[in-house]
């Protein structure tokens, strides 16, 4: 295989996932090596029950991921808080200080998996954003109201009008990340923001839209949180995504559930994407004629935002002649978690570089 064929075979930098649920105990342990294999860092997300709330807890939750972390992977997790209106600013800055904290997650309660605890008053949390924007340390937002008279489909729209904008607006210099954006309007909302806001784009946002959950049959393994929206929407994704602009970066939310607890009456919310992201990514950036800027949106873009180096380490992305056969499903418990199907076969394949 050539080496200077930019379309079939290419190095970048190793990539982040700048988004991800990792859980704990036995579903831990099966899931992260799908991760820690091909990823350098992820930032963790806090949706434990009990939520992670406290530097304590991240510590405690950052020694089980490293204990249940494959000898040999190299892989760094980025520790993140639940922001609750209970949430003490002098606790933020002890784990920010110690280099432990990278972010804080705002869920608005109700809004997704393990979100009870989660704000109901924005107003209550203003001094841990006071505190935030002096220590840099960035807010993550799950961007969408829980109103019962709000139309799933326009939640994501309403809370940039009622929740984000203001938050915009009144902590200028707080770095902003809308986690999983879903919709155009979310995409044209951090283009106009300045570049102290910025956007994780999931692999799954890239390739369905809402027909590819309903149409045909309902496809619980496409639910998930924001749901998928309408194909402009998803349009507007793969464009901020392809289009190198250093705001928009991957954030898989790779969010693993048993396959039992989707496939039942009122199934979970969540796609577990984290074992072929690396594989559908080049897919969809080869489909836009963006191979070349595949890097910056898996590698380079999202530590420029949070202050970090890029990854030293390479992998070599190429295309095989026949479709990759890869593991569907990922065996916990005596369960199963069943992996992502992109609807197309995955011919892009990857290596790490030795240095
Ligand atoms: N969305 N499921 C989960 C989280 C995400 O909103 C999210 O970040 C989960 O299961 O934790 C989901 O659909
Ligand atoms: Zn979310
Ligand atoms: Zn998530």
């Amino acid at each position: 295989m050539s080496s200077n064929s930019r379309s079939t075979d290419f190095i970048v930098r190793r990539p982040d996932d700048w988004h991800l649920h990792l859980r704990d105990g036995a579903m831990l342990k099966a899931v992260l090596p799908h991760t820690s294999a091909h990823f350098g860092r992820a930032i963790i997300m806090p949706n434990l029950v009990p939520p992670v709330v406290k530097t304590a807890d991240a510590e405690a939750y950052r020694a089980r991921i490293m204990a249940a972390l494959p000898e040999g992977h190299d892989f760094e997790p980025l520790m993140t808080l639940y922001l609750t209106e209970g949430t003490d600013p002098a606790d933020v800055e002890l784990g920010a200080k110690y280099g432990l904290i990278k972010a804080l997650k705002l869920y608005p309660a109700g809004a997704t998996t393990n979100s009870d605890s989660g704000v109901r008053s924005i107003e209550a949390v203003y001094p841990v954003l006071e505190k935030m924007s002096e220590l840099d340390v960035p807010l993550l937002v799950h961007g969408e109201v829980t109103d019962a008279d709000i139309d799933i489909f326009d939640r994501e729209a309403v809370f940039i009008d009622r929740v984000l904008s203001p938050i915009r607006e009144r902590f200028p210099s707080l770095r902003i990340v809308m986690e999983h954006v879903t919709t155009e309007d979310g995409v044209n909302f951090v283009k106009g923001a300045g570049d102290r806001t910025a956007a994780t784009i999931t692999t799954h946002h890239l390739i369905i839209n809402r027909n590819t959950i309903l149409v045909g049959g309902i496809k619980p393994h496409y639910f998930c949180l924001p749901v998928a929206k309408r194909e402009k929407h998803r349009l507007a994704l793969r464009a901020a995504a392809t289009s190198g602009d250093a705001r928009f970066f991957l954030g898989t939310d790779s969010a693993p559930h048993m396959k039992s607890a989707k496939e039942c009456a009122c199934g979970c919310a969540g796609v577990f994407n984290a074992s072929n992201t690396v594989n559908c990514l080049a897919h969809v950036f080869e489909q836009d004629g963006a191979l070349d800027k595949l890097e910056a949106f898996m590698s380079l873009n999202g530590p420029a935002f949070y202050g970090l180096a890029a990854n030293e380490a390479r992998i070599r992305l190429f295309k095989g002649d026949d479709p990759l056969s890869y593991e569907t499903r990922v065996s916990v418990d005596g369960d199963e978690v069943v992996v992502f199907d992109p609807g197309f076969p995955l011919f892009w394949r990857y290596e790490a570089v030795n240095a």
